[in-house]
């Protein structure tokens, strides 16, 4: 068993909680060996052993010593990787320690979070794939819709509350699970049915319940605030927790880190793989397939983190491709580089990953110029970043190195300081240099308050983040260069910018889209960890594709249904 003691969350001051024990946890649980006792949990749930050294032991909880802390985990089969349940329990821990650190927080308060609900497509039946809300996701790890959870700030003790399902259930969607299976799987203290919230919040007694309310700072929409029938007879405080939870995401734990460089591994290898397979006369789409397919099919990745980018030739430019009106349905021609931007998901763990190469497998010397400007911009980004280095730095970084290249290729001409005054970088670059990344694809807590607040001039406008790195962030880098009419006319109409452009030259990019170089990083003590390992020197990437031309690609034959 892995909970032997029952915690009796609902009747305040009794607190006997394994707090501690889950603290220590943080940095130890790299090893972990399979149980095949708990087989009445789902497959993606059963117990594994985690190794924790004794000495880290505070407490006496009866976990199993020999083997080290067992715990129930996650995974798509034997060739994803485990997540154990004492990620969640630990960012809980995290929280709540955050919160007892607020004097502004009654430490008689209870947070209060709602998960995602299912939903139907429009007014049909049709329900797609439910993926967790984020928050909801990074405190509890719940892959369930239509549940509630609650942490007690005294003492961490946590509940969930999931939806009594009606006896059809079992006829249409499989077997009710029991409570017990929920509280085994998710290694929460109690759980209880959503109609029961009042009643059980009620013996708890809290001062008032911590509910989130904050605004999303990269989509300007407002979080999910937790709601019920009832909650009007709570003290509602939904001013606390959104700083402070969205803080928490911010920095990973090393079990966090974990599978984000597990997910940042699979889609690397998604990326090879179409890198390998990628042929002209293929459409664009054929290669979001490919990756998608490779994720799933070797990660368990059921999800990618966001809708896949799969620009080629001019489509490079269009920073935001492959949505419903541009579904990268181009044919891919020869001589066009392609700007694949895609990343898996594992678990709600994302992944960000853009690779750009010529589809003929060979870049031609205009390519390599452009090519090699956003890969030195990118490395001397990769190079510098550290704790205490600002973000905004960076992207200037990244600026300066992208257009000195670029004036070494003879697309530009002038003072590179003045350059940089005048902000041509923008021209090329319209986005910010990278993005917090975890949960979510843009991950919260760019600007909070406290912190820097967003800059106002374009392209430094548009980071999603101001702020000075510190250890454990994890961010996306990803300088690019792109040839937008719009922005190329605009230049060349504005003294102040076309001084720098050598016309004749910026003439012949036109139609050539655009190069980005996105790397996933984890902010360490002394430098940066590269998540992610794909091909980057163009060396690399020409010899990955001529390994690639020797393979055999199926392409569909012509449809022969009517038409
Ligand atoms: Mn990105």
């Amino acid at each position: 068993m892995l909970m032997l003691t029952r915690l009796s969350f609902l009747r305040p001051k009794l607190s006997f909680v394994n707090v501690a024990a889950r603290a220590i946890l943080v940095p130890f649980l790299h090893q972990f060996g399979k149980s095949s006792q708990v087989a009445r949990l789902p497959k993606r749930f059963q117990i594994i052993n985690v190794s924790v050294p004794l000495r880290f032991f505070s407490c006496s909880r009866p976990f199993n010593m020999a083997g080290g802390i067992r715990s129930p985990y996650y995974s798509m089969g034997e060739h994803t990787l485990a997540v154990p349940a004492a990620l969640f329990a630990l960012n809980r821990n995290r929280l709540v320690e955050r919160l007892r650190n607020n004097s502004s927080v009654n430490k008689d308060s209870i947070v209060f979070l709602q998960g995602g609900n299912e939903e139907t497509r429009y007014c049909s039946d049709v329900g797609p794939v439910f993926r967790q809300e984020s928050y909801f996701h990074w405190t509890f790890g719940v892959t369930e819709p239509d549940c509630y959870g609650a942490i007690r700030v005294s003492d961490g003790a946590s509940v969930l509350f999931v939806p009594r399902l009606p006896d059809e259930y079992a006829v249409w969607m499989g077997r009710i699970a029991p409570l017990e299976s929920y509280r085994e799987r998710y290694q929460v203290d109690e759980v209880y049915y959503v109609d029961e919230i009042v009643e059980k919040l009620k013996e708890s007694q809290p001062s008032n319940l911590l509910t989130l309310n904050g605004v999303n700072s990269d989509s300007g929409k407002n979080c999910r605030e937790a709601t019920f029938e009832g909650i009007s007879q709570f003290k509602v405080d939904n001013t606390l927790l959104h700083p402070e939870i969205a803080e928490c995401r911010v920095i990973k734990t090393d079990l966090e880190v974990q599978v984000l460089r597990y997910v940042c591994d699979v889609s690397s290898r998604a990326h090879i793989e179409v890198m390998k397979r990628i042929r002209p006369g293929m459409k664009e789409y054929q290669g979001e397939a490919i990756f998608m397919q490779y994720c799933y099919y070797n990660g368990g990745c059921r999800h990618c983190s966001y809708t896949c980018i799969c620009g080629s030739g001019n489509n490079g430019a269009v920073l935001h491709y492959g949505h419903a009106g541009a579904p990268n349905d181009k044919t891919i021609a020869d001589g066009d580089i392609c700007l694949f931007d895609m990343g898996g998901e594992y678990y709600c763990y994302t992944s960000d990953i853009t690779c750009s190469y010529p589809v003929s497998g060979k870049f031609t010397e205009d390519q390599k110029i452009v090519y090699n400007a956003v890969l030195a911009a990118n490395r001397a980004v990769l190079n510098a970043c550290k704790p205490g280095v600002n973000w905004v730095d960076m992207h200037v970084l990244a600026n300066r190195t992208m257009l000195s290249h670029m004036k070494a290729g003879g697309l530009l001409k002038g003072d590179i300081d003045d350059m940089m005054k005048a902000n041509l970088g923008a021209t090329f670059q319209p986005h910010g240099l990278g993005h917090f990344m975890g949960c979510d694809v843009h991950d919260v807590g760019g600007y909070l308050s406290g912190h820097p607040e967003r800059p106002a001039i374009p392209g430094l406008k548009s980071l999603r983040t101001a702020r000075s790195l510190k250890a454990g962030m994890v961010l996306t880098i990803e300088p690019g260069c792109y040839f937008i009419d719009h922005l190329l006319d605009k230049a060349l109409a504005d003294s102040k910018l076309s001084q720098f452009l050598v016309p004749e030259r910026i003439q012949k990019f036109r139609g050539f889209g655009g190069v980005r170089i996105e790397d996933d990083v984890l902010i360490t003590e002394t430098g940066t960890e590269l998540l992610n390992t794909v091909p980057r020197t163009v060396e690399e990437i020409e010899a990955v594709m001529a390994e690639g031309k020797s393979l055999k690609i199926d392409v569909p034959p012509a449809y022969a249904g009517k038409k």
